[in-house]
C-alpha cells in the first residue's frame, strides 16, 4: 500500500517538475482568441482576469507558474469585442477553440505594410507641399490612424488655431523614451503603442515615433484634409502583428475616434477567413458602435483577385495617379530629346557634354546571356566597358527590380541608366544621386534605334522637373489590388479609388538616407507611392462628410462618398488603367473620390447591422456563432429563413454597388436596393442605366419618388445575358438616379458564365 501511495505522488511529481516545454509540442506561439462582441462595461482589470482564468482552464498552471500565464496573454480585448491575444502551445489554442464563449481562435500572423518604398527628399521651400485636399473638417471629428506611429515634430501636426479637444475623447498620449505627453497637442491628441513588433529595430515598440515613416506619411495626408488625429503604433518595419492591429482598433473604439484608416493588411496570396483575418474582426465591432474603418485595397495588383480588406463593412480603397508627374528627360546625341520618369538628382546637363550611350548587351561580361545583359541582371555588365556610359537596359524580366537593375549599372561605374519599361512607368522611381530616366517601350524603341544608327551615340540624362497637370489624370495605378474579391465575389470591391501615386507628405527625417544625395539634408517631407497614401486621402474626405453629418451611420458616409465618385478625368474621358484600357468597378470601384460632392449625394444606401449579419449568414456562418460574433447587438438574432444563393448574396446585403459574380446566359436574375433621401422634400429620381454590349438591365421601377427627407425607396435591377450571346466573364455598367440636382451612380460587375 505504502508502494502504490508513493508511486501516485511520484507519477505526480514527475509531472510537475518535468518542464512543459521540454517536449517538441510544447512550444508556444502568439494566437488570437476571438470571442465576438460584448464587453464595452467590465472594469479593464476585471476582463484581464477573466482572460488569465480562461488560460488557467486550459494551461493549468504548475507550481510556481502562475506567473507565466500571467505574461501569456499579451492583449485583452474589451471595448469594442471581447478576447484575448496570449502565446499558447497548438494543445491550448485547440482547446480554448473549443470553448463555449469562443468564435475562432488564429494564429497571430504579420500583416503587412501597403506602401511602397518610394522616397524623396525635397524641401519644403521646393513649393511642392501638398495642397490639393484643403478641406478642413470640423475639428469636432477624430481620425485614429493605425500604423508605424508618428514623428510628431512634423508640420503636418502643427495645432496653431485649433480649439480644445472634443471632451468625449477618452485617448492617452503614451510616453516612451523619446516621446512625451508634450508631444500631443490640439492636432494629434493621442498616441498609443502596442509593444515590439517584428523588425530590425528592438527598440522600437517602447513609443509611438514612428522610425519607418509610413505612419508619419499615412497621418500627414489625413491631417491635410482632417480635424483631429490619433496615433496608434501596431507596426513597424517588419510589419504589424494582428494582435496588436487588432488591440488598437479596440482602442481606437475605445477612446473616441470617428473614423479609422489603415494602411496594412494580409498579403492577398494569403487571404484568410473572415474570422481570422483581425482587420475585417476589428472593423466589423467597429462599424457596431458607429465608428468607419477605411483600409487600402493593397498593393499587389493588377492582376484580379489581388484586393485585401474586402469585408462588406470596409471601406477599402484603391490608388491612382495624380495630375502630377516627375520627368528626366533624355536628350540624346543627335538632338532628339525623350521623356521619361524618374526622381533623381541628376547632375548632368546639356551644356556639361554628352555621355556615351550604350545598351545593356554591347557591354556584356563574357559568356553573359543577351537576355541577361539587356535586363541588366546582376553580374551581367562588363564594369571596364560600362564606367562612364548611359547604360540602356529593359525591364522583359520581373526577377530584377528598378532598384537592382540601378545599382548593378551604378556599381558598374555607369553614369546613368535609362530603363525601358511600361510596368510601373507611372510610378516615378527614386533614383537618389544617380541619374535614372525610364521610358515606354514606343520611346524606347526610338532610343535602341538611334544607339543603331551611328558610330558614337550619346546622351545626358536631365534632372527631374516637376510637371503639373498632366493628362491624363487620374490613373488607376498599376500596383493598386484589383478586384474581384477572394474572400467573396458577391461584393464589388475596391469600393473607391483615390490619390497614391507620388503623394508629397511628413515623412521622418531619417528614413532612407541612402537615397540622400551627398552633401544635402533629408527633407521632412517625402513622395511616396501606395494605397496607403490614399487610404488616408479618403479618411479624410469621410470625417469631412462625417463632420457635415455627424448623425450619419459610417454606411450613409461610405454610399456618399461612392455615389458621388467621378469615372471621368481630367480630359472629360473615361478613367483609364495604367496599361490604357477603361477602368472598371474592379480596378477603382465607383471611382475617385469628389469630397465636396460627397456632402450633397441626394440618396445614401445605409447597409444595416441586420444586412452584415444576414451577409455572415449567407457567407455561411452558423446562426449560433453570427450571434455569438455580434454579441449584445444581435441576441435574438435569426438568419433569414430563405437564403439567397452563393451567387445572389450581393441581392440581400444593401450595397452602393452591385456584383453578380455568376450570369447563366439565357437566365434572369434580380437584386433589390433600397435608398434613403437625405436630400429636400418632393424628390423625384429617374433611373439611366450604362449597360455593357451583352448584357440587358433591367430598373424597376424606373422612377421613384420621396415625399420627404430620411424616407426610403426600393426597387430592382435585373440583369439577363442573351444565350449564346457571346458575352463571356465580367462585364461593368452602373445605374444612375438624378433629381436633376444630384446625381447618385451605382456601378455594378456581372460576371456571365
Ligand atoms: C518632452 O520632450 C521635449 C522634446 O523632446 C523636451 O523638450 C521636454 O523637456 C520633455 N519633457 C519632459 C517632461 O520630459
Ligand atoms: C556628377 O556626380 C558624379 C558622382 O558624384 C561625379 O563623378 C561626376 O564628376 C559629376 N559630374 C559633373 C558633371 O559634375
Ligand atoms: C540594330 O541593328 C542590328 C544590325 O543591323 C539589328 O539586328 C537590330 O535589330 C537593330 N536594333 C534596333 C533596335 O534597331
Ligand atoms: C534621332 O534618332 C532617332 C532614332 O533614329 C530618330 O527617330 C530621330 O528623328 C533623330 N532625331 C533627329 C533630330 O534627327
Ligand atoms: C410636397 O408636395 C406636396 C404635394 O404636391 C405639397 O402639398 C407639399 O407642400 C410639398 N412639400 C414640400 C416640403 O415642398
Ligand atoms: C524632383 C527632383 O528631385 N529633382 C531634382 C533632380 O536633380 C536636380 C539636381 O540635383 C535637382 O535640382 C532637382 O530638384
Amino acid at each position: 500500500m505504502v508502494n502504490r501511495a508513493h508511486f501516485v505522488i511520484l507519477v505526480l511529481a514527475y509531472r510537475l517538475l518535468v518542464p512543459l516545454s521540454a517536449e517538441p509540442d510544447q512550444t508556444r506561439e502568439s494566437y488570437v482568441v476571438y470571442m465576438g462582441g460584448g464587453g464595452g462595461v467590465e472594469e479593464a482589470e476585471a476582463v484581464r482576469a477573466r482572460h488569465v482564468e480562461m488560460m488557467t482552464s486550459v494551461s493549468p498552471p504548475a507550481g510556481d507558474e502562475q506567473g507565466r500565464v500571467m505574461a501569456a496573454v499579451k492583449h485583452s480585448y474589451h471595448h469594442a469585442f471581447d478576447g484575448f491575444a496570449a502565446d499558447l502551445t497548438e494543445a491550448e489554442a485547440a482547446a480554448l477553440s473549443g470553448h463555449e464563449k469562443v468564435v475562432s481562435v488564429f494564429k497571430d500572423r504579420l500583416l503587412q505594410l501597403h506602401t511602397t518604398r518610394s522616397w524623396d527628399f525635397l524641401d519644403v521651400q521646393s513649393g511642392l507641399r501638398s495642397d490639393r485636399l484643403s478641406l478642413r473638417a470640423s475639428s469636432d471629428v477624430i481620425i485614429g490612424v493605425i500604423d508605424t506611429g508618428v514623428w510628431p515634430e512634423s508640420a503636418s501636426f502643427s495645432d496653431a488655431g485649433m480649439g480644445p479637444v472634443p471632451s468625449r475623447w477618452r485617448g492617452v498620449c503614451m510616453e516612451g523614451p523619446d516621446f512625451n505627453k508634450s508631444h500631443c497637442n490640439k492636432r494629434l491628441i493621442g498616441a498609443r503603442h502596442y509593444g515590439t513588433q517584428p523588425g530590425p529595430s528592438s527598440s522600437d515598440g517602447s513609443s509611438a515615433r514612428d522610425t519607418v515613416g509610413h505612419g508619419t506619411h499615412a497621418k500627414g495626408g489625413a491631417a491635410a484634409a482632417s480635424g483631429r488625429l490619433a496615433a496608434y503604433k501596431a507596426c513597424s518595419l517588419g510589419g504589424c502583428a494582428s494582435s496588436a492591429v487588432l488591440k488598437a482598433i479596440d482602442d481606437a473604439v475605445g477612446d473616441g475616434v470617428d473614423v479609422v484608416s489603415i494602411s496594412i493588411g494580409m498579403s492577398s496570396a494569403f487571404q484568410s477567413d473572415f474570422l481570422s483575418d483581425p482587420i475585417a474582426l476589428g472593423a466589423f465591432h467597429a462599424n457596431l458602435k458607429g465608428v468607419l474603418v477605411v483600409c487600402s485595397g493593397g498593393n499587389d495588383g493588377p492582376n484580379p483577385y489581388t484586393v485585401v480588406n474586402t469585408a462588406p463593412w470596409i471601406l477599402t480603397v484603391a490608388a491612382s495617379s495624380i495630375d502630377r508627374s516627375f520627368q528626366s528627360t533624355i536628350v540624346l546625341g543627335n538632338g532628339s530629346s525623350v521623356k521619361g520618369i524618374g526622381i533623381n538628382f541628376s547632375n548632368q546637363s546639356i551644356t556639361g557634354g554628352h555621355y556615351p550611350l550604350v545598351f545593356g548587351p554591347q557591354i556584356a561580361g563574357r559568356y553573359t546571356p543577351v537576355s541577361e545583359a539587356s535586363n541588366c541582371y546582376p553580374g551581367s555588365l562588363d564594369a571596364e566597358k560600362a564606367a562612364g556610359k548611359i547604360v540602356v537596359c529593359v525591364g522583359t524580366d520581373p526577377m530584377v527590380s528598378r532598384r537592382v537593375k540601378k545599382l548593378v549599372a551604378e556599381s558598374a561605374g555607369a553614369s546613368g541608366l535609362v530603363l525601358i519599361d511600361d510596368n510601373e512607368k507611372s510610378i516615378p522611381f527614386v533614383s537618389g544621386g544617380f541619374p535614372f530616366s525610364q521610358v515606354g517601350v514606343d520611346a524606347g524603341a526610338q532610343i535602341l534605334e538611334y544607339i543603331n544608327s551611328t558610330k558614337n551615340p550619346t546622351a545626358v540624362i536631365l534632372p527631374t522637373e516637376d510637371v503639373k497637370e498632366v493628362k491624363p489624370a487620374p490613373i488607376v495605378a498599376s500596383f493598386s489590388g484589383r478586384g474581384p474579391g477572394g474572400l467573396t465575389e458577391a461584393i464589388l470591391k475596391p469600393d473607391l479609388m483615390a490619390p497614391g501615386v507620388s503623394i508629397l507628405a511628413a515623412t521622418i527625417p531619417t528614413a532612407d538616407k541612402e537615397d540622400v544625395p551627398a552633401g544635402k539634408k533629408p527633407s521632412a517631407f517625402a513622395i511616396k507611392s501606395g494605397t496607403s497614401m490614399a487610404c488616408p486621402h479618403v479618411a479624410g474626405a469621410a470625417a469631412f462628410v462625417k463632420s457635415a453629418h455627424p448623425g450619419w451611420s459610417p454606411s450613409m458616409i461610405r454610399s456618399a462618398l461612392m455615389t458621388t465618385a467621378t469615372t471621368r478625368n481630367n480630359m472629360g474621358n473615361p478613367v483609364v488603367s495604367s496599361t490604357g484600357a477603361a477602368a472598371t468597378g474592379h480596378d477603382m470601384g465607383a471611382g475617385e473620390i469628389s469630397p465636396l460632392r460627397a456632402l450633397s449625394p441626394g440618396l445614401v444606401f445605409d447597409t444595416t447591422t441586420r444586412d452584415y449579419l444576414d451577409f455572415l449568414c449567407y457567407y455561411g456562418y452558423k446562426e449560433q456563432l453570427v450571434r455569438k460574433l455580434a454579441g449584445a447587438a444581435a441576441a435574438t438574432f435569426t438568419c433569414p429563413a430563405t437564403a439567397p444563393s452563393p451567387d445572389m448574396i450581393a441581392a440581400g446585403v444593401n450595397y452602393p454597388s452591385i456584383s453578380v459574380p455568376r450570369l447563366i446566359a439565357g437566365k434572369t436574375v434580380a437584386v433589390t436596393r433600397t435608398a434613403m433621401n437625405v436630400g429636400p422634400s418632393n424628390a423625384t429620381y429617374a433611373a439611366a442605366v450604362e449597360a455593357p454590349p451583352g448584357v440587358t438591365v433591367r430598373v424597376s421601377p424606373e422612377r421613384i419618388v420621396f415625399s420627404r427627407r430620411w424616407t426610403t425607396a426600393a426597387y430592382q435591377v435585373s440583369f439577363a445575358a442573351a444565350a449564346g450571346g457571346g458575352v463571356k466573364g465580367y462585364v461593368h455598367g452602373a445605374v444612375t438616379w438624378s433629381d436633376g440636382a444630384h446625381s447618385v451612380r451605382t456601378p455594378f460587375a456581372v460576371n456571365v458564365v
